[in-house]
């Protein structure tokens, strides 16, 4: 099996040096690629655009739902031009696991990070030496970016004896503990991009400047927070360093022209042979929910709707720099969202309007429920897919590791993308087989479920997030600690049927437990998860 190695590992064996060496060195223009023919640069590997909404609805974007009342017509071309996948998970029903899963093919859950989310203080999640999707392409050739959201963590310099929370966001006390005028270490930079620009986690966290590679480009200086939802009467975001002049109904317009302009800076050297990949995670329709002046109002429904537009229109602005710097063809363009619709959306409110934004799914953001990860997720790569496709196979955001992998031609070690399975096939047509064996689901309380064909059963009473019942609350425990649906008959998961089929609940306990236990989901060798999993916490 062809494999990969972190610079630590390999620099002390001299001895095979040049054999290592060989492995990362870019692909040449006339090496085979297992699955690209030429369609565009000499190489004929496609660049890769991977655009990740935050807070975004199932039941926000139309061809999703066509009884939703926002237009989003960028996601809607993407889907007519190329294909739409009806049931595509994020790995998590929160933003930071679901991003560690993005990039690296893994769970979440088999890192540090049990619940929750980070903060944008805390140190790095990804471990030094693991394998990441911009390290792969990079190996393979391409140039590789980071604009965006990142909240996987990154290690500012610390005061003198001071601390920040590792694996939760930082109380007020700590926001002051990091001397901001310091290079950061291990961003998005460590772990295999060679440009960065954007935000270091959510936009309701400090500190409230953007990053460059790693230095804020700003030092802020200024004790600030911003409205939630258009008036302080709503909340505040978490107050603390912001740099001086940063509003945030800028970032979404700033992170579109960051990501044109990467795309304008690369479209030369993307025709002359080498691709790009670019990781654009976007930091909205998530809190504080702050449309720009000529955003507010356009959607009638109220501002959420508004910033999704606009949100969308992000996108556009993506696809048409693509096509005016002649791209298009051969990019492959993903775009999705890190999990479902935030109860910060005023969903009640949206739903009076007839517009729901986890569509007919129950639950949203957090739950383990369908509308806290089932996400819009549509893809487009005129020179190999076919326009106007739907795909209903259960897919997973773990998925883009190993589509990367084939796409390049790579074989991934058994250390990498453990939880990863390549989506190619189904992109070019080549099959209606079950790619995924089976997908896990993870709430952000730290419950889990495994959903194989029509079956799902949850490993938990209630939500195990935010909606009714909530965890430890609502009589949950009242509940029967397992949840079994049928999705297929019941999308809803409105009738608990654990009672009435055991022997589906022993193969899927089964296989959940083989699942913990060999530290990966996909065939290879056996690996350790960082810590200790325990997937029925969540029934307790
Ligand atoms: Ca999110």
């Amino acid at each position: 099996m062809r494999r990969f190695f972190s610079p630590a590992v390999w620099l002390p064996l001299g001895a095979i040096c040049c054999l290592l060496l060989s492995q990362v060195a870019p692909v040449r223009a006339d090496e085979p690629s297992k699955a690209a023919q030429p369609a565009g640069g000499k190489t004929g590997l496609p660049n890769i655009v991977y655009i990740l909404c935050d807070d975004l609805g199932y039941g926000d974007v139309r061809c999703f739902n066509p009884q939703g009342k926002i237009p989003t017509p960028a996601f809607d071309r993407i889907a007519r031009e190329g294909m739409l996948f009806t049931d595509a998970h994020s790995g998590s029903a929160v933003c930071t696991p679901t991003r560690y899963g993005v990039i690296t093919g893994r769970y979440a859950w088999r890192s540090k990070l049990q619940r929750g989310v980070l903060g944008g203080l805390s140190p790095r999640l990804i471990e030094p030496g693991r394998m990441t999707v911009a390290s792969l392409l990079k190996q393979h050739g391409y140039h590789t970016a980071c604009v965006g959201k990142w909240h996987l963590g990154m290690d500012w310099v610390r005061k003198p004896g001071k601390q920040v929370t590792e694996l939760s966001i930082e109380p007020r006390d700590q926001v002051w503990n990091v001397d901001f005028a310091q290079p950061i270490a291990n961003g998005p930079n460590a772990v295999g991009f060679d440009y960065y620009y954007g935000i270091s986690a959510s936009l309701d966290m400090v500190p409230y400047t953007f990053i460059e590679n790693d230095r804020v480009t700003v030092l802020p200086t200024e004790d600030k927070a911003f409205a939630m939802n258009g008036s302080n009467a709503r909340g505040t975001t978490r107050p603390g360093p912001t740099a001086p002049g940063f509003d945030v109904d800028q970032v979404l317009p700033r992170l579109t022209e960051k990501a044109v302009a990467y795309i304008a800076s690369r479209a030369a050297h993307a025709r002359e042979g080498q691709p790009f990949f670019l990781y654009l995670p976007l930091a909205s329709p998530h809190t504080p929910i702050a449309p720009t002046k000529p955003w507010q109002g356009k959607s009638g429904l109220n501002l959420y709707a508004d910033f999704v537009m606009e949100t969308d229109w992000s996108i556009g602005q993506v696809l048409e720099a693509l096509e005016q710097h002649g791209l298009a063809e051969n990019t492959l363009v993903i775009a999705t969202s890190d999990n479902g619709c935030s109860p910060q959306a005023r969903m009640e409110e949206l739903k009076e309007k007839g517009h729901n934004p986890s569509g007919i799914y129950r639950g949203h953001k957090a739950d383990i429920y369908e509308g806290g990860h089932r996400v819009p997720f549509v893809v487009r790569w005129p020179a190999k897919i076919k326009p106007g496709q739907r795909c209903d196979q259960t897919v997973c955001l773990t998925d883009l590791m190993a589509t990367a992998a084939q796409i390049v031609g790579a074989e991934l070690p058994d250390n990498a993308g453990e939880d990863s399975v390549s989506l190619l096939p189904a992109l070019l047509g080549e099959t209606t087989q079950p790619l995924r064996e089976a997908t896990v689901h993870h709430s952000v309380n730290g419950s889990f479920a495994i959903r194989q064909g029509k079956w799902k059963l949850a490993f938990c009473p209630g939500s195990g997030g935010w909606s009714f019942p909530r965890p430890g609350r609502d009589s949950a425990n009242e509940l029967p600690a397992l949840q079994l649906f049928d999705l297929e008959a019941d999308p809803g998961e409105e009738t608990n049927l654990y009672d009435k089929h055991p022997e589906v609940v022993r193969k899927l306990t089964a296989l959940m437990e083989k699942y913990v236990a060999q530290g990966r989901s996909t065939p290879g060798e056996p690996q350790a998860n960082a810590v200790k999993v325990n997937f029925r916490q969540g029934m307790q």
